[in-house]
């Protein structure tokens, strides 16, 4: 019943260096990484036959040799919660590991099944993964051909980092084109650019954002995963997007970037062991989803302030580690200065720590801390989204949306409304917050503000709700009211 064919035209593959005693200790196999393969490929099979045993739970196999040197490698076996190996076996992975020839390994092998009394009728499923030893990819491609020769289904949980897809930048033919293009020369096709579109005409960052579209001029360039960016003419405002399978437009706005970066770096701080003396706090304005306040909330400190940079800048400066964005892309990042001196002076205690402190360091380097440099803050996005794996859809999934809508009202003076609580009150008109109060009321998770135009003669209505049309409808009830 031992697919005896299979498992000896692959373990030929993998021959036993003459004169190598291998032992399977308490790290598992651990030795010179350029002996192992043979190791292996016997502990996938290894792995499939634990797995039947276990009536087809699912065995772990890591391919580390944690802190030893780069040249080094080894595996262990994990059992089906996450405990190691249990003992017993560990005298049956050194037995296999020793048999010197094939003939030698299948004899082991029947040996053991049978005095283990396993039913390879059974099924058998192996997940796996490897650190980042240069050895680790031909090492893990041996471990494959072992779970493959027992008929094991295996999943690799990590063992290849996939290369990011390259990211396509729109720069609306703005200022940001030139430095983009000298990026691209530094960077490779990492990165793709152009800036063939009229100025401002049907691409940027506020096209973006008020169409939630993508710029046409990037239809057919932009394949399905694949994820984009625009900028505004000045390349002060950042927008990213990615097309999902099927193609359709996903819109990843300033709320999304600020839930990327400051979830990753509160982790850094945290890792760092640098929590109790770096706080990390984020400023949002009352455009900001609903949803993108609950996530950031459960977090961290979140502040509200009125719309407009100088806003959101001045707030940010009070926390030591500041991250703002407003939803439609303009924002950075801002390290207090006792932040940074506590950063270059502050001696980690654990390899973790260090990594932690030297990506803090990096990061306080990377972010213009001067508001206004987009082509910095793509470079910022960038590096969480390489350090997490994040694909524009795990980046989209930190949060869903809360449903919404925007609309502009032409009044005959827009200077009679005005607000209060960072412009989510309206006090004059007298009265119609109270109006609003109750409408708002008979909307699940419904929210709606009102306020002036800073740069346009009307008054602006945002609303949110759980579902799209409640949204749309509340937005235009409370324009009504407005009118
Ligand atoms: C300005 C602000 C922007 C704000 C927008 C609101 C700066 C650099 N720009 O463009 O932050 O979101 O006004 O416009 O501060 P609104 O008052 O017409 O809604
Ligand atoms: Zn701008």
């Amino acid at each position: 019943l031992l697919p005896v064919e299979s498992i000896s035209a692959l373990s030929r593959l993998h021959p036993k260096p003459a004169q190598i005693h291998f032992q399977y200790g308490t790290a598992g196999f651990r030795t010179i990484a350029s002996v192992l393969d043979s190791v292996l490929f016997r502990v996938g099979v290894l792995a499939g036959l634990r797995s039947k045993k276990l009536d087809g739970k699912t065995i772990g196999v890591m391919v580390t040799a944690s802190h030893n040197p780069e040249q080094d490698n080894g595996v262990k076996l994990v059992d089906p919660r996450g405990e190691m190996l249990d003992t017993s076996w560990e005298i049956h992975a050194t037995a296999l590991s020793n048999a010197q020839t094939t003939d030698d390994f299948i004899r082991e092998l029947e040996k053991l099944v049978q005095a283990l009394k396993i039913d390879l009728s059974k099924p058998a499923r192996v997940v796996y993964a490897r650190d980042t030893r240069p050895s680790g990819a031909s090492l893990v491609s041996s471990l494959e051909d072992g779970i493959k020769a027992i008929g094991a289904e295996g999943r690799n949980a990590g063992a290849t980092r996939e290369t990011p897809q390259p990211l396509t930048i729109d720069c609306a033919n703005g200022v940001g084109a030139p430095i983009a293009a000298r990026l691209v020369e530094y960077l490779g096709d990492t990165c793709l650019w152009f800036w063939k579109t009229p100025l401002n005409n049907a691409c940027g960052a506020d096209y973006v954002k008020t169409t939630q579209k993508l710029p046409p001029s990037l239809a057919g360039r932009l394949q399905p995963g694949q994820r984009g960016c625009s900028l505004d003419g000045d390349a002060d405002r950042l927008m990213y997007y990615y097309l999902d399978d099927r193609s359709h437009f996903h819109m990843l706005d300033g709320d999304k970037i600020t839930a990327l970066v400051a979830a990753f770096i509160v982790e850094l701080v945290k890792t760092s062991g640098l929590d109790s003396q770096i706080k990390v706090g984020v400023v949002q304005t009352a455009y900001a989803n609903g949803a993108s306040t609950k996530y950031l909330s459960e977090r961290l400190p979140v502040r509200c302030v009125s719309t407009g940079v100088k806003h959101l800048h001045h707030a940010a400066e009070h926390y030591n580690i500041g991250v703002y964005f407003e939803a439609n892309g303009h924002g950075t990042v801002l390290f207090s200065q006792p932040t940074q001196d506590i950063l270059a002076s502050y001696e980690p205690t654990t390899p973790a720590q260090s990594t932690a402190l030297e990506h803090l360091r990096n990061l306080n380097q990377l972010i213009n801390q001067t508001v206004g440099d987009a082509l910095s803050d793509m470079l910022l996005v960038e590096v969480v989204l390489a350090h997490k794996a994040y694909s524009g859809n795990e980046w989209d999934s930190l949060y869903v949306d809360l449903p919404n809508r925007l609309v502009k009202v032409v009044v005959v003076d827009r200077t009679q409304f005005k607000t209060e609580d960072a412009e989510r009150q309206l006090v004059s008109p007298v009265g119609l917050q109270q109006k609003i109060n109750e409408l708002v009321r008979r909307y699940d998770g419904g929210r709606s503000f009102v306020r002036p135009s800073g740069t346009e003669d009307v008054v602006r209505v945002y609303a949110e709700a759980s579902i799209k049309t409640q949204a749309d409808e509340l937005a235009f009830r409370v324009a009504g009211l407005v009118y």
